[in-house]
């Protein structure tokens, strides 16, 4: 048996109950086959074995009080997955959700991902089963306040810097921030996704989608073509899916599907971000809203927008909510691209199902990863103690995102499967980890 086969057969007898984790794993694997194999210091030096164990993992108790003075415990979570290239850095998910499983394979794509931006940060991944829709400030700033006493512990400025996630926006970030100050006495860049006066990077709001939109762009100019006149369908309507829709609809691009997880709009004249960020960033409204406020729009409940035509595809809401059926929808219906704005939104049979058909498909873990290289950015200016201009961040995220397309796409060229960014992209993000973990001897 090959040793990528022996790895894996380990993981799902190790893992039966952790199947987001297997599936990471396995989409990974799967592409590295050929440079694993034609390299003998890796199996020499167990060096798949130590990638997929998380160096360190820890499970807390989040005790908290709502309003009525009722108590709540929560389970948070921290994956501190590896520190080869840099201090682990990863988001912060708080969603009823999350599990052990699902925080696991983000920890482990993040590496690969911040492989990728070229910046020196190391791989992980954290949250809580916390659902913050429908409760007040107050409570979910006693939550964050419950959740940073403990885990501020683990964490620190050259150690483990956690950021935002789905969830975890400026409102939470912001209330981490106060108690790890408070419990630790000292202000440094533990968090990134920080407001502007204390430490945020300018463009970090915006560093996801925008990133996304210009790692397709880039793709596109490779091609001769453009954004302009394209019909692009998004999910979500977070952080992610509202500067992509932003940054597409600049580039010349019309987005005409947005959701959330009650349901989905299609606005075939082009979605109203104004609208949109007013319901989602101010009022935390639900996205049903929408058709009450603007003309020509329809809505409808559960999940749908794939069966839009279009010929850009971004899922931009969370893992595995593009299915068979929707690629084959996707395909069926003319798309040419599916880039990922979120982690491993595509299953793995419809990301076979997608190129197979002639679609290009780029995951996650390159097309997204404009959030977390404007994150390092920003521990790049708070060790630094200066704030860059919008202009400077902008660019350099550009700069990053561009590379990462041409990474992802020399490294699928060198492997004999040109075009295939899944296989590129874990190669390109692999080489740079692995050849740390070697220099760095058995740990
Ligand atoms: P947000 O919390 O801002 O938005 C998430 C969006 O997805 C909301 O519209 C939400 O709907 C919807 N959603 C969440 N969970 C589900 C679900 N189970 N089913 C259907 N819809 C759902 O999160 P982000 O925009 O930050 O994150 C979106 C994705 O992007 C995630 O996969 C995240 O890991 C990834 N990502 C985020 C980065 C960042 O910098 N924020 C960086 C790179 C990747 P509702 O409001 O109803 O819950
Ligand atoms: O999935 C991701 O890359 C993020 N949620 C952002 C992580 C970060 O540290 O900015």
């Amino acid at each position: 048996m090959s040793y990528v086969d022996d790895i894996l057969n380990r993981v799902k007898q190790e893992s039966p109950e952790e199947p987001e984790f297997v599936q990471a794993v396995t989409e990974v694997l799967d592409s590295l086959r050929n440079v694993i194999e034609s390299d003998p210091r890796y199996k020499e030096a167990a060096l798949l074995e130590r990638l997929v164990e998380p160096e360190r993992s820890v499970i807390f108790r989040v005790p908290w009080v709502d309003d009525k003075g009722d108590v709540h415990v929560n389970r948070g979570y921290r994956f501190q997955f590896n520190s080869a290239i840099g201090p682990y850095k990863g988001g912060l998910r708080f969603h009823p959700s999350v599990n052990l499983s699902i925080i696991k394979f983000l920890g482990f794509e993040q590496i690969f991902k911040n492989s990728l931006t070229t910046l020196p940060m190391g791989g992980g991944k954290g949250g809580a089963n916390f659902d913050p829709k429908g409760k007040s400030d107050s409570e979910v700033m006693r939550f964050c306040q419950s959740f940073m006493t403990e885990l501020q512990r683990h964490i620190g400025s050259d150690t483990d810097v956690p950021a935002g996630d789905i969830g975890v926006g400026g409102r939470e970030i912001g209330y981490l921030f106060g108690q790890y100050k408070r419990l630790r006495n000292e202000w440094t860049g533990v968090l990134t996704g920080k407001g502007i006066p204390y430490g945020g990077s300018l463009a970090r709001t915006e560093a996801t989608g925008y990133g996304l939109s210009y790692f397709t762009e880039e793709l596109l100019a490779c091609r001769n073509d453009s954004y302009e006149g394209k019909v692009v369908d998004i999910s979500g309507a977070g952080n992610v899916a509202i500067y992509a829709a932003e940054k597409v609809t600049e580039l010349g691009g019309k987005v005409v599907t947005m959701s959330d997880s009650s349901g989905w709009i299609y606005d075939p004249n082009g979605v109203n971000l104004e609208v949109i960020k007013q319901l989602k960033e101010v009022e935390r409204a639900r996205i049903s809203e929408y058709v009450n406020r603007v003309k020509g729009a329809e809505y409808h409940e559960g999940r749908g927008v794939w069966v839009i035509p279009c010929d850009i595809a971004h899922p931009c809401a969370t893992q595995n909510e593009l299915r068979i059926e929707d690629a084959k929808n996707l395909v069926a219906n003319g798309c040419k691209i599916v880039a990922e704005g979120a982690n491993m939104p595509t299953t793995y049979d419809a990301t076979k199902y997608l190129m197979d058909n002639g679609v290009i498909f780029v995951p996650g873990k390159a097309s997204n990863a404009g959030g977390v290289a404007t994150s390092g950015l920003e521990m790049s200016q708070n060790s630094e103690r200066l704030s860059w201009s919008v202009d400077e961040v902008d660019n350099r995220l550009k700069g990053i995102m561009k590379e990462i397309y041409h990474a992802a796409d020399d490294a699928a060229a060198e492997n004999g499967t040109p075009g295939n960014y899944m296989v590129g992209a874990n190669i390109a993000g692999f080489k740079k980890v692995a050849e740390a973990m070697l220099a760095q001897g058995v740990c």
